[in-house]
C-alpha cells in the first residue's frame, strides 16, 4: 500500500495545541495535531459552538469564526466544466524511449528524458456528480510539465470526433446534454435532441459508429486507448515539419464491458472507474500507456481519399503504423480531489517548441476556447499559479496583478523594452530567438489560406467511407453490439418520429445490413438512403479498429470475484486465491456476511464485500467456492443466483466447486469453455470473455 503522506494543511506547523476538547452536551473533537485557526491565523478556542447571546439566545453577528467558516463553505463550489465535468485524475511520469530528434526538437521527446505529468480522464455529457459508466466518450487529457513549458495533450478515447468545425461545438453539446426544459437525461445520448442533431449532421456518422460500439463502455480507465485526434505537427531543430497523430496504447490492453453489465454497474457502484483507478495506484499496480505517433508528410496527405485536417477521419494504422516513442506511468494519486482534479486546467494551446498545430478547424477553435473557459471556471486570470497548473520549469514575463495574484514580483520591471539592467536593477526576462517557440510556417496544411471565407472544403465532404471502414473492421459480436446500441438509443427518441428514419437513411450509406438490423429492431420501415455529399469509397478493413481482435488474454490488473459461504473448503479457497494471484490477478472475496464465512477448517474468512451489495459485474471473472451445505443455503438467495446468472450473461469465466453445481443450474449457466472447475483451466479462462454466448450473435453475422 502507498504510504500516507504528512498533512499539508498550513496550520500543521503551528505549535501549542493545548489538546482541550469540548465535551459539553456530548460534543467531542476526536483529537488532532495542530492548532485550529481562522484563515487569517487567529487561533480558535471552540469549533463546536457559535457565539450566542445567552445559553439559548440568538447567534451574534460578531462571531467572525462562524462567519468565515460558513462564508468559505458557501463558496466551495466552482462552476463545473460545461463538458467533461466528471473526471478522475492522477499524477505520473512520461519517459521518452526513442530518439526522434529527426522529427521534433521538443525536450520531452529526448530519449531517456523523464517528465512529470498529470492526467484527467472524464465522461463528456454528465455533471460532476453523475455516474462513471454511461455510454459516453471518455476524455483523456495529459498535462506534461516539460522543461520547456507545459504541453497539454487533450484528447479522447476515440480517434475521431463528431464534428469538423468548432462553430458546431456548442450545438453538439447542447443537443447531447440533458434537455433544456426537463433537465434529463443525465449523462447519456439516448434522447430526442442528440439524435435530432446527429441525424441532421451526417459528418457525425463515423464517430457515431464508435460511440455505439463498446469503446464507450470501457472496463477501466486503465484499459482505454487515448488519441490526440487532430493532426498536429512535429518540428525538428532545422525547422522541418512533419504531420503527426498521437496515440496512447494501454499496457493492460483495451477492454470493454457489455451494455447490460454497464447498466448494472451504474447501480452497483457509481464510482466504478474512479475507485478502480485510485485503488490500482494505491495498491502499487501503476497503470501504463505507451505513447505512439503516426508520422506522415504532405505527399501522403494528398494521396488519401480523406482530408487529414478533418477530425472526423482517422489514418488506418495499416497505412501509417504507430511508432512507440515513450511510456506514461501513473504512480501517484491526488492528495486533494478539488485542488488537483477539479482545478486542473488543460489548454490544447499549450505546446513546447517542437510541437505545433495543423489547420484542423476544430483544433483551431479549441486553441482559444480553453483559455476562456478556465478564466470563467477558476475565476481568475492567474489560474496558472494553482499548483497543478503551474509549470515546473522557471517562468516569467511582464504580466501582472489580477485577482488572486499570489506572486510578489520585485522591482520596477513590469514593461519591456526597458534598460533598467544598465542601472543595476533587475530588467526582467527577455525573448529568445534561439530557444523560443516559433510558429511553423511550412506549407503543410496552409495551402488553402488566403481569402476570408465561411466555407467547408470539398475534401471534408465524405461522411461515410470511414464509418463503413469501422463497421467492416469489427467482429460479428462487435457488430451486433453496435446494431443493438443504435436500436436502444433510437428507441429512446420520443416525440420526434422523423428522427429514426432520418438516421436510418444515413446508416444505409454505411452498410445496408446494419441499417436493416436497426430498422428491424425498431420495427420501422427502411427509408430511402440519404444522398451523400460525396459518394463513399471502400477502404480496406483494419484489425486495429476492433477491440476483440486486440484483447490481451491476461489476468494482470483484472479482478476475480470469489463467492464463499459457511462451510467453504479452506484448501480449495486457498488454491484459487493463490492461482489468481500467481496470474497477477486480484482475488476479491464475497460472502453473505462481510464479517466473514466459517471455512471447513473452522477459521473465519473475512470478505471484501457482502453478497447483496457486491454483484458479479464488479469483477472480470468469478469463482464460486462452496460446500454442499453452502450451496444449499445460497441457492435460496436471489442475490447468489443473480451473481452467477450475470457472470454468465456478461460473458465471464465461471470457475466453480463441484458442490456449486445446483446454483449454476438454477442460474441457467450452460457449460462451455468459460465454465470450468477450479483447476488451472479456470485461471486461463478467467483472462478471457466468451462472446459466443451472446444470443443471436452468430445468426446476425
Ligand atoms: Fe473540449 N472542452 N472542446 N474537446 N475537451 C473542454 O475545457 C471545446 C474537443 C476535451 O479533463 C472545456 O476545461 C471546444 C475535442 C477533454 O479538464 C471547454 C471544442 C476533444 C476535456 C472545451 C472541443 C476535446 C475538454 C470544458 C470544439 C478531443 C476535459 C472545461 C472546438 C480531442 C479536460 C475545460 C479536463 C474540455 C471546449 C472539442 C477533449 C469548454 C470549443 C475535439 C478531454 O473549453
Amino acid at each position: 500500500m502507498a504510504s500516507k503522506k504528512p498533512s499539508t494543511t498550513p496550520v500543521a506547523t503551528r505549535p501549542g495545541n493545548g489538546g482541550e476538547t469540548h465535551q459539553d452536551a456530548g460534543q467531542e473533537t476526536g483529537g488532532g495535531g495542530a492548532v485550529l485557526t481562522t484563515n487569517h491565523g487567529v487561533p480558535v478556542s471552540d469549533n463546536q459552538n457559535s457565539l450566542r447571546s445567552g445559553v439559548r439566545g440568538p447567534t451574534l453577528l460578531e462571531d467572525f469564526v462562524l462567519r468565515e467558516k460558513i462564508f468559505h463553505f458557501d463558496h466551495e463550489r466552482i462552476p463545473e466544466r460545461i463538458v467533461h465535468a466528471r473526471g478522475s485524475g492522477a499524477h505520473g511520469v512520461f519517459e521518452a524511449t526513442a530518439d526522434i530528434s529527426d522529427l521534433s526538437k521538443a525536450a520531452v521527446f529526448t530519449k531517456g528524458e523523464k517528465t512529470e505529468l498529470f492526467v484527467r480522464f472524464s465522461t463528456v455529457a454528465g455533471g460532476a456528480g453523475s455516474v462513471d459508466t454511461p455510454r459516453d466518450v471518455r476524455g483523456f487529457a495529459v498535462k506534461f510539465y516539460t522543461r520547456e513549458g507545459n504541453w497539454d495533450l487533450v484528447g479522447n478515447n476515440i480517434p475521431v470526433f463528431f464534428i469538423q468545425d468548432a462553430i458546431k461545438f456548442p450545438d453538439l453539446i447542447h443537443a447531447v446534454k440533458m434537455e433544456a426544459d426537463r433537465g434529463y437525461p443525465q449523462a447519456g445520448s439516448a434522447h430526442d435532441t442528440f439524435w435530432d442533431f446527429a441525424s441532421l449532421t451526417p459528418e457525425t456518422t463515423h464517430m457515431l459508429m464508435w460511440a455505439m460500439s463498446d469503446r464507450t463502455l470501457p472496463r477501466s480507465l486503465r484499459m482505454m486507448e487515448g488519441f490526440g485526434i487532430h493532426t498536429f505537427k512535429l518540428v525538428n531543430a532545422a525547422g522541418k515539419a512533419s504531420f503527426v497523430k498521437f496515440h496512447w496504447k494501454p499496457r493492460a490492453g483495451v477492454q470493454s464491458t457489455i451494455w447490460d453489465e454497464a447498466l448494472k454497474l451504474q447501480a452497483a457502484d457509481n464510482d466504478y472507474h474512479r475507485r478502480d483507478l485510485f485503488e490500482a495506484i494505491d495498491g502499487g499496480d501503476f497503470p501504463q500507456w505507451d505513447l505512439g505517433i503516426q508520422v506522415f508528410d504532405q505527399a501522403f496527405a494528398d494521396a488519401q481519399p480523406y482530408d487529414v485536417l478533418d477530425a472526423t477521419k482517422l489514418i488506418p494504422e495499416d497505412d501509417v503504423p504507430v511508432r512507440i516513442i515513450g511510456t506514461m506511468t501513473l504512480n501517484r494519486n491526488v492528495d486533494n480531489f478539488f485542488a488537483e482534479t477539479e482545478q486542473v486546467a488543460f489548454l490544447p494551446s499549450n505546446v513546447p517548441p517542437g510541437i505545433d498545430f495543423s489547420n484542423d478547424p476544430l483544433l483551431q477553435g479549441r486553441l482559444f476556447s480553453y483559455l476562456d473557459t478556465q478564466k470563467s471556471r477558476l475565476g481568475t486570470t492567474n489560474f496558472h499559479r494553482i499548483p497543478v497548473n503551474a509549470p515546473r520549469c522557471p517562468f516569467g514575463n511582464f504580466q501582472r496583478d489580477g485577482q488572486m495574484q499570489t506572486m510578489v514580483p520585485k522591482g520596477r520591471a513590469n514593461y519591456e523594452p526597458n534598460s533598467l539592467a544598465a542601472h543595476g536593477e533587475d530588467g526582467g526576462p527577455r525573448e529568445s530567438v534561439a530557444t523560443g517557440f516559433v510558429t511553423d510556417n511550412a506549407v503543410i496544411g496552409a495551402d488553402e489560406t488566403g481569402d476570408k471565407l465561411r466555407i467547408r472544403s470539398d475534401t471534408f465532404a465524405d461522411h461515410y467511407s470511414q464509418a463503413r471502414l469501422f463497421w467492416r473492421s469489427q467482429t460479428p459480436s462487435e457488430q451486433a453490439h453496435i446494431a443493438s446500441s443504435f436500436v436502444f438509443e433510437l428507441s429512446k427518441v420520443g416525440v420526434l418520429e422523423q428522427v429514426p428514419p432520418r438516421m436510418l437513411a444515413n446508416l444505409r450509406n454505411v452498410d445496408e445490413g446494419l441499417a436493416k438490423r436497426v430498422a428491424a429492431g425498431l420495427g420501422i420501415d427502411l427509408p430511402k438512403a440519404a444522398k451523400p455529399a460525396r459518394a463513399p469509397v471502400d477502404m480496406a478493413p483494419s484489425d486495429t479498429l476492433s477491440i476483440h481482435k486486440n484483447m490481451k488474454p491476461t489476468l494482470e490488473g483484472r479482478s476475480v470475484g470469489v463467492l464463499i459461504a459457511d462451510g467453504t473448503d479452506a484448501a480449495e479457497l486457498a488454491g484459487v486465491v493463490a492461482a489468481v494471484k500467481k496470474a497477477k490477478g486480484k482475488p476479491m472475496l464475497v460472502a453473505p456476511k462481510v464479517g466473514g464465512a466459517k471455512l471447513s477448517d473452522g477459521s473465519l474468512q473475512q470478505a471484501y464485500g457482502q453478497l447483496a451489495g457486491t454483484p458479479s459485474q464488479l469483477f472480470d471473472a468469478v469463482a464460486i467456492v462452496l460446500s454442499e451445505a453452502g450451496c444449499a443455503a445460497l441457492i435460496k438467495q436471489g442475490a447468489a443466483v443473480q451473481w452467477a446468472m450475470d457472470a454468465f450473461g456478461h460473458l465471464k469465466a465461471i470457475g466453480a466447486s463441484k458442490a456449486a453445481g445446483p446454483l449454476l443450474e438454477k442460474a441457467g449457466v450452460v457449460v462451455d469453455a468459460g465454465v470450468t472447475d477450479l483447476g488451472p483451466k479456470f485461471v486461463k479462462a478467467a483472462a478471457l470473455r466468451f462472446y459466443d454466448r451472446e444470443p443471436g450473435v452468430r445468426d446476425l453475422a
